[in-house]
């Protein structure tokens, strides 16, 4: 059977560059007829073109089916949904039978049927003629329709099978989604053109016809002859680009040209001869309601969004992308990793047995993805790296792959992450190692390989991360330090953070659903819900953080002047401003003139007699408009703090605590005698606050493992046992331990009540008992404050959440939000939407009565309408419904979050390690 067969199709054209011709062509696209069955078997007697298919549905090409309620999608990761037996697939095969009537206006003749994708496996007919069949969901297939063509009506049909041989081949980690998911035309284009523009100005071609380039004056130049011109290079950062034509005797195309040069010379990646540093993105295509049939307009997004958040560079994980996202980054600047489409990771859970990439059998399905993938896209400036696939095991095959390539487009250096002896690459690409790890490359004293000879040749390579910072759910942590590597050390040519975007799918009761939500026997869960952008494009705090580390410009301050270093050529604009306690007191635009450095002094700043600290912020602006964002778009910024201010007069001491019965008051604060727990706080009826260590698991610890280890020591059940309630010496004291059952480990903590004119202060001292061997999931008092609690204005880090190796994008000062505005909404329900480093907040109701807290020293402060249990015990952000209490978290401290979902865990300096602490908080009433 063809569809379980090694061979990659029957019948297709040679591939070639996907063009913009003037040759006719028609749009098969829109309404096809459509019929589903669950087995591959059905009669091929739709073929006809007089078959009625009137009772079929229809169905829009291009789409998935599944998202049109044919089926449903599943989710995995490695694991293959059917029982690895190559080249077999299962009986259960859901196959689409499709159907489209065209007409062909008079005179038309001969052409091609242009499929630019199919999942997984096309058998094509044109008016009852077999055309032949393809594979390859991510790559272009064009059949010769010529001989078969009628004037008038004609009628195309396509079975399209969800499962092929082929599927062993594209086990990425996305959503199973079979369909003709990419246009359809019919084309009488045939024109195939292989430009070769350097930085140097050199410019030649391969291809039958003439190229034409008017702006440098290259007329009718004819193949083979190599001219040099004074073009500008392209790069990411200025993507010039030279409109062009190429004709041939019976069609002009449209080309748009950029000179660059890619090179490694002593081990560095170079770009026009600079050193190549990618500030990348691992895009996936995806969208929440259509899948990887992407809208153009939600690709122009997604570059716009990229290059807003100062990302350079894309690996197209791990397939080539539609054709016009190409366009998009050759137009708008992006360096691209042009991944093939091709991934066996699903071996590796069966020892790697039987790995086509390793199989004679499958030589030709691997080099034909190859070829199709750099015959599409070889014009793109844009494409600066092949990458052989992804996930893929080790095997003679890759050597076929490296091997065409490098002879085909010797201008392009090759990547494969998965083979660690580099043998058939150019590059050396791991995913997800440490920071020692990529440090100690680097330095160039990474292990090394037991072949000295393949050791030295990979010595000898630039080093990438073609996956890093797993973006999965609040995080990632450590981008700063990778960066810092990627900046230090020239053999670094930097990477790819995984991954653009989540791969949430609307859904009516989920809201976005992931693996399992459709009953998938076998799934991954939310494991495909790792992006940078929530399903609905919206940046997560993760992109914010990374638009702050990937800065091209640098300010930074010393001894009374600005320190701005830029590596982008676009005029620039200096905007300052200066703010006391978060209210602006002067603001300016600061002189910095041109060039890769300049320091100048500072801004003469006005004396501030406000109370609260002083800081100077300056931001990098756009001067103008640009392609990608407007004027006035923020690049980058830097704050300053210039003085602590002045502080508030302390208030005076206030009364000692007065025994009622079975209550305690403490100026306006109520506490029950017996338990010594506040029940009421300036009228305001409160529980709280009291110790809290835990936090409702963040997906790298639910997939890295903390999650198991804490609860399995109980930190989710801890109990709170009241010691002893005292008052003497004007103060409230309360003595507790707080452990979980089963352990003999607890927290000793002592709550310090005192109360001043117009306040209460509770100084808080924890001290750890027995052996902590886990890191805390955070350190603080929580407490709840009635529903009519509505908002919060405070002075400190934001707008957005921070946690201690994360928060980047947060700067001082003030700010204001609700409570909803507070969430982060991670589609797994998990911690999130704490603000750092506050000073103080007041937490206000509609008409802004509520509490004021100042913290001694600055605090952690999260407020929610649900509590922690609640939050993790919900499944999708649908679980979480607003309860008549406001839940407030105020933290010394909490862990950080790691990308340990697929990668690193927390880095020592942002553990949240069991020691004694003391903080505290004064209360007061607004
Ligand atoms: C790596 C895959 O290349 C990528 O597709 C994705 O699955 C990622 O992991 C996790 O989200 S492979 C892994 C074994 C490191």
């Amino acid at each position: 059977m063809y569809f379980a067969d090694f061979a990659p199709g029957a019948g297709r054209l040679d591939p070639r560059a996907a063009l913009h011709s003037d040759a006719p062509s028609i749009d098969l696209g829109g309404d096809w007829r459509f019929r589903l069955s669950a087995t591959a078997d059905a009669p091929d007697d739709f073929a006809a073109p007089d078959f009625d298919d009137a009772a079929w549905d229809t169905l829009p090409v291009p789409s998935h089916w599944p998202l049109h309620g044919y089926g449903e999608p599943a989710y995995t990761n490695v694991s293959y949904p059917f029982p690895v037996d190559p080249p077999h697939v299962p009986d259960e095969n859901p196959t689409g039978d499709y159907r489209r009537a065209f007409d062909l206006p008079e005179g038309w003749e001969g052409g091609r049927v242009r499929f630019e994708g199919v999942d997984s496996c096309a058998r094509v007919w044109l008016n009852g003629h077999e055309l032949g069949f393809t594979t390859g969901s991510r790559l272009v297939a064009e059949f010769d329709a010529g001989p078969y063509l009628t004037p008038g009506r004609n009628v195309l049909a396509v079975r399209v099978h969800q499962w092929s041989a082929a599927s062993y081949l594209e086990d990425q980690d996305m959503w199973w989604l079979p369909g003709i998911f990419r246009e359809v035309t019919l084309t009488r284009s045939t024109a195939d053109v292989f430009v070769h523009a350097a930085a140097d100005g050199t410019l030649s071609f391969e291809g039958d016809g003439l190229l034409s380039v008017p702006e440098l004056g290259v007329s009718d130049l004819a193949p083979g002859t190599q001219v040099r011109v004074a073009a500008e290079p392209w790069s990411a950062e200025t993507p010039r680009l030279y409109e062009a034509t190429f004709t041939t005797g019976e069609e002009t195309v449209r080309l748009r040209i950029g000179f660059r040069t890619i090179t490694i010379e002593d081990g560095v990646l170079k770009a026009n001869g600079v050193p190549l540093v990618f500030k990348g993105v691992n895009r996936h295509e995806f969208h929440p309601d259509h899948g990887r049939a992407v809208p153009y307009e939600t690709m122009v997004e997604d570059v716009l969004l990229m290059k807003r958040h100062n990302v350079n560079a894309v690996r197209t994980s791990h397939y080539p992308p539609h054709p016009a996202f190409l366009d998009l980054c050759d137009e708008y600047g992006l360096w691209v990793v042009d991944e093939c489409d091709l991934e066996t990771h699903g071996f590796g859970q069966v020892g790697w047995r039987r790995n086509p990439t390793d199989d004679p059998r499958w030589s030709e399905a691997l080099l034909d993805r190859m070829k199709r993938t750099v015959e599409r896209d070889k014009n793109h400036p844009s494409v600066v790296m092949w990458s052989l696939g992804n996930e893929a095991g080790v095997g003679a095959n890759l050597a076929v792959m490296a091997g065409w390539t490098r002879e085909r487009d010797p201008s392009r250096p090759i990547h494969y992450e998965g083979d660690l002896s580099c043998a058939d690459v150019d590059v050396y690409s791991r995913m997800y190692a440490s920071h020692a790890e990529v440090e100690a490359i680097g330095r160039g004293t990474e292990d090394p390989l037991d072949d000295p000879a393949l050791d030295a040749r990979r010595r000898a390579m630039p080093f990438m991360q073609c996956e890093y910072a797993h973006a999965m759910g609040n995080g990632p942590g450590g981008l700063a330090e990778y960066q810092e590597l990627f900046d230090t050390y020239p053999r670094l040519a930097g990477g790819f953070v995984w991954e653009w975007i989540d791969h949430g799918l609307t859904h009516e009761k989920y809201g976005y659903a992931y693996g399992g939500d459709y009953g998938e026997p076998l799934h991954d869960s939310n494991f495909v819900v790792d992006g940078l952008v929530f399903p609905d494009r919206t940046p997560s705090p993760g992109l914010l953080d990374l638009k702050k580390v990937f800065e091209p410009v640098k300010i930074t301050f010393s001894d009374g002047a600005v320190t701005v270093t830029r590596a982008v050529p676009y005029p620039l604009e200096f905007p300052w401003a200066l703010t006391a306690g978060g209210a602006l007191v002067a603001e300016g635009v600061l002189e910095v003139p041109d060039g890769e450095r300049a320091e100048v002094k500072l801004p003469d700043l006005p004396e501030v007699g406000e109370p609260g600290e002083v800081w100077l912020a300056v931001r990098a602006v756009l001067a103008h408009d640009l392609p990608w964002a407007p004027a006035g778009h923020e690049i980058a910024w830097g704050e300053l703090k210039v003085d602590e201010g002045r502080a508030h007069p302390s208030p005076e001491r206030g009364p000692a605590p007065v025994v009622r019965g079975e209550t305690v008051e403490l100026g306006a604060a109520v506490f029950d005698a017996r338990t010594g727990r506040l029940t009421t706080l300036f009228g305001l009826d409160v529980e709280g606050p009291r110790l809290d260590l835990w936090r409702a698991p963040v997906d790298n610890e639910r997939f890295g493992g903390l999650d198991w280890n804490w609860r399995h020591l109980g930190l989710h059940r801890l109990t709170h046992r009241v010691e002893s309630v005292s008052h003497d010496d004007g103060a409230l004291t309360v003595r507790s331990r707080v452990a979980p059952a089963a352990a003999d480990l607890g927290v000793r903590v002592t709550y310090r009540w005192t109360a001043d004119a117009t306040g209460l202060s509770l100084d808080v001292h924890a001290v750890p008992e027995g052996e902590w061997t886990l890191p805390l999931p955070r350190l603080g008092v929580a407490m709840t404050l009635p529903q009519g609690i509505a908002k919060v204005i405070w002075f400190g880090r934001g707008p957005g959440e921070a946690y201690p190796d994360t928060g980047m994008a947060a700067v001082t000062g003030g700010f204001e939000a609700t409570i909803e505005e507070l969430q982060t909404p991670y589609v797994y329900p998990q911690e999130n939407g704490q603000r750092a480093d506050v000073r103080w907040a007041m937490l206000v109701d509609d008409e802004g009565r509520g509490v004021r807290v100042t913290g001694d020293p600055a605090f952690g402060l999260t407020m929610r309408r649900w509590s922690t249990a609640e939050l993790e015990r919900a499944a999708h952000l649908t679980d979480l419904r607003p309860g008549s209490r406001v839940h407030v978290h105020l933290d010394h401290a909490q862990h950080g979050v790691g990308t340990a979902a697929c990668g690193p865990g927390v880095l020592a300096p942002y553990e949240l390690r069991a020691a004694e602490a003391r903080f505290g908080f004064r209360f007061s009433a607004v």
